[in-house]
């Protein structure tokens, strides 16, 4: 069984002094590190948004980063600004040993959709691709690591189970953004699809 490590977003705008820092962000860069340095294939996912992205607080007057409205296909929680197509803020982390991997998919970059999966887009519809590449490759099991634990990291590895793949995550590769309850409310969300959590 062939198994690959997927990186979820370890991108500068994630880490502390970003636009979307999640709290201790950078920490776990060298155990991510030393994980694809073990892994036969490794996957990055980046988030990559054009500008004025929907899910961004300032596509909307009146509202707030972290509120949340209505969209065509659901809730949708609303940002600041970040990862931007090209900025400094959606590249990867400059300590991550990212030359490995075999793959980046990005996500994010349809204007009026956010992606938090790095398989399917938030209308849980519109594929990334990732599922179809796995698949070719014969790549059955899949590890996850990366930010956030509780956003794009929880709804890929439920999505990986959906996908009829074997998926576990390390939390202690993770960090979370933690939004009111999220981190419980999504680590019981993974537990019940059938995620392993390490
Ligand atoms: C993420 C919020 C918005 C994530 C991405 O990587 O978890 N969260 N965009
Ligand atoms: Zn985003």
């Amino acid at each position: 069984m062939e198994e690959a490590l997927i990186v979820i977003d370890m991108q500068n705008d994630f880490c502390p002094g970003g636009a979307l820092a999640v709290a201790g962000g950078d920490e776990i860069v060298p155990l991510v590190n030393t994980m694809m340095a073990r892994f036969d294939h490794v996957v990055l996912t980046q988030d990559w948004h054009p500008d004025g992205h929907s899910s961004f607080a300032s596509r909307h007057p009146g509202k707030n980063p972290f509120e949340t409205v209505t969209m065509p296909y659901g809730e949708q929680t609303l940002w600041p600004d970040h990862c931007v197509q090209g900025s400094e803020g959606a590249a990867f982390h400059t300590g991550l040993e990212w030359t490995k991997a075999e793959l980046v998919i990005r996500k994010g970059f349809r204007k009026e959709i956010d992606s938090y999966s790095a398989f399917f887009e938030n209308d849980h519809k519109t594929p990334t691709g990732l599922a179809g590449y796995l698949k070719e490759r014969g790549i059955s099991k899949v590890t996850l690591a990366g930010l956030a634990t509780d956003f794009c990291v929880a709804y890929s590895a439920i999505d990986a189970v959906r996908w009829g793949l074997q998926a576990t995550v390390i939390m202690e590769a993770c960090r979370a953004i933690d939004l009111g309850s999220s981190l419980s409310a999504m680590t019981e969300r993974m537990k019940g699809a059938g995620v392993t959590l390490a």
